[in-house]
């Protein structure tokens, strides 16, 4: 399953990692990327610096290509699209708005530009932008989404724009990775999968609460901010959309996020962190490496895709 994504990122299987903020650290990409796959290093709201310094670590870890993801709603974002060109990377994905006023510089440097895009008129500005690929990521993903289906909007975004398109959101075995390539991807991005990998340093109650979930476990919060964000249901989620409900001020709701995806991440606290996932944690049922992830997910495609 090679596509035009692997020439033009230079990678063996079409597999991004997705950029997950707090998680995705030169750990977990720079495993991905040796296992022939694009690890990204998810910038989130971290400052420029520890950005910098995951971007240095994981050139010491891998020779292979990886990205940065920089997350247009950080007030770092700036400083960030700069840094990029700075530390001389190759490819940079956005996450979360539109980096339109940074492509030309990018471009300059010679990086390739992959925005991630949940709708076909973004899809469409970005490739008239001069984004190099897309990626589509419908609302079963986990984190910061949109509105659309990946089953939906993946074939309208591939029949919209000429450059290839990654298809994220939902995809966590060789079934979605076929899936996808049939609604015209040429590569997938996954995350939640790669939330139990053993090169992930998360909290082991992260990955345990991941391992445990059911079908209907996560829930979208922040519908009523503009920022629907998908997380695994706890007292932190149930308490945030019934105050939603309520039309509790922004300032209260903040009062409950900040702060969250660190107590999750980093303490453990499934109770009141914020445990980003998409819809199909259930599926993810053990902890391997970003290696056998990977290998099991392209033979099991490969394997589906010969028997039609
Ligand atoms: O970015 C994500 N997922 C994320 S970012 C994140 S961290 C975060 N922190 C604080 C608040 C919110 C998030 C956790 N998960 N996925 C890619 C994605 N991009 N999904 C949707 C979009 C998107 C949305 C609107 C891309 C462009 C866009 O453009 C709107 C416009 O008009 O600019």
């Amino acid at each position: 399953m090679k596509s035009r994504i692997c020439e033009l990122l230079d990678i063996e299987y079409p597999i991004f990692q997705g950029a997950m903020a707090r998680i995705s650290d030169s750990s977990l990409a720079s495993a991905v990327s040796m296992a022939g796959g694009l690890g990204i290093i998810a910038s989130g709201t971290a400052p420029t610096d520890y950005v910098r310094e995951e971007v240095r670590k994981t050139k010491e870890l891998t020779d292979k290509p990886f990205a940065v993801n920089i997350m247009l709603l950080s007030p770092y974002s700036e400083e960030i699209a700069h840094m990029v060109c700075e530390e001389g990377v190759k490819v940079v994905t956005t996450g979360a708005g539109t980096p339109s006023r940074y492509i030309p510089m990018w471009k300059e440097h010679g990086i390739r530009i992959i925005p991630v895009v949940p709708s076909v008129a973004i899809a469409k500005k970005m490739v008239r932008g001069g984004a190099d690929a897309v990626v589509a990521e419908g609302t079963e993903a986990g984190g910061h989404i949109g509105e659309l289906t990946t089953m939906a909007l993946v074939p309208q975004i591939v029949d919209a724009v000429d450059v290839p398109v990654i298809a994220a959101g939902g995809i966590a075995d060789g079934r979605g990775l076929a899936a996808a390539f049939m609604l015209g991807a040429e590569g997938v991005q996954v995350g939640t999968r790669f939330l139990t990998a053993t090169e992930c340093n998360i909290h082991p109650n992260y990955k345990q609460k991941i391992i445990n979930a059911k079908d209907i476990d996560t829930i979208v919060t922040g519908r009523s901010t503009g920022h629907p964000v998908r997380i695994m249901k706890n007292k932190l989620a149930r308490e945030y959309v019934k105050l939603e409900a309520n039309k509790a001020s922004l300032e209260e709701l903040e009062k409950l996020g900040v702060g969250a995806l660190a107590r999750a991440v980093v303490d453990g606290d499934m109770d009141y962190g914020s445990v980003m996932a998409g819809q199909i944690a259930a599926l993810v049922k053990k902890e391997q490496s970003c290696k056998e992830i990977i290998e099991e997910m392209f033979a099991e495609a490969d394997k589906l895709l010969a028997s039609f």
